[in-house]
């Protein structure tokens, strides 16, 4: 999967994209994620982004020309799935559209800024506008390293052993079990005598119970939308 990221500050994505698991699955050719300076796609003397909005106000308006030509030259070079946009405006981000966007072969993600983005660029060429939740960023390089994120690890390979990638459909359900690591006492807390027992079926029913336990306590939503639930509790 390609993805280009277009930003007016290509080092807030430089640090995530470079660790963990997003860079082994760029080494191992799962991703490639190619990060682009707006600013290359600007010809006057200043490199200017941005300009005051028509009709006035406070805040500024990334301009259209160097969107336009920085997509532009991109779409010439291959076909792109979506142009997204980030923004608060935005249909909100869940693991269903994640799902989706991992599934497509090339995307591009323009990162939302300052007041916003020359509307003209939205009506040409955005064809989906997420937001990552009911909140507000100063601008999009974080959402957009949030939605690369959840993409890259759903990849075919990325998450290498295939008990990740169980436990993961068993989430979108409903929340994980808590979990413990050695020792088995520390300081007066005990680790759950289940999962002590060295005993497949009852270490498996103690996590279920937890889960089931915590999604109710804290998530009833998850619980209720049952038409979510289905289809991946069948796989197990
Ligand atoms: Cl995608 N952008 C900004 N600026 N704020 C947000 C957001 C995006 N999603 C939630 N808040």
């Amino acid at each position: 999967m390609r993805i280009d990221i277009i930003t007016a500050f290509p080092p807030l994505l430089h640090g995530p994209l470079s660790e963990s698991i997003l860079r082994r699955a760029q080494e191992a050719g799962h991703a490639e994620i190619v990060v682009h300076d707006l600013r290359d796609y600007t010809h006057d003397k200043h490199r200017t982004l941005d300009d005051t909005p028509y009709g006035g106000g406070a805040g500024m308006i990334l301009k259209a020309e160097p969107l336009f030509e920085c997509i532009e030259t991109l779409q010439a070079q291959r076909h792109y799935d979506q142009v997204i946009l980030t923004t608060p405006a935005g249909r909100v981000y869940d693991q269903s559209l994640c799902k989706q966007l991992s599934m497509e072969e090339a995307l591009i993600i323009i990162c939302g800024h300052y007041k916003g983005i020359d509307q003209r660029v939205i009506d040409a060429l955005v064809s989906m506008e997420i937001s990552i939740g009911d909140y507000v960023l100063t601008g999009g390089e974080l959402a957009a390293a949030v939605i690369v994120d959840s993409v890259i690890r759903l990849l075919p390979g990325v998450i290498g052993d295939g008990e990740s990638m169980l436990t993961d459909s068993f989430m979108e359900g409903e929340l994980d079990c808590p979990y413990y690591t050695r020792p088995p006492s520390f300081r007066g807390m005990n680790v759950p005598e289940d999962l002590l027992s060295g005993d497949h079926a009852r270490v498996r029913k103690w996590r279920e119970h937890a889960a089931r336990t915590l999604t109710r306590q804290r998530r009833p939503d998850l619980l209720e939308d049952s038409s979510r639930n289905a289809p991946e509790r069948k796989k197990k």
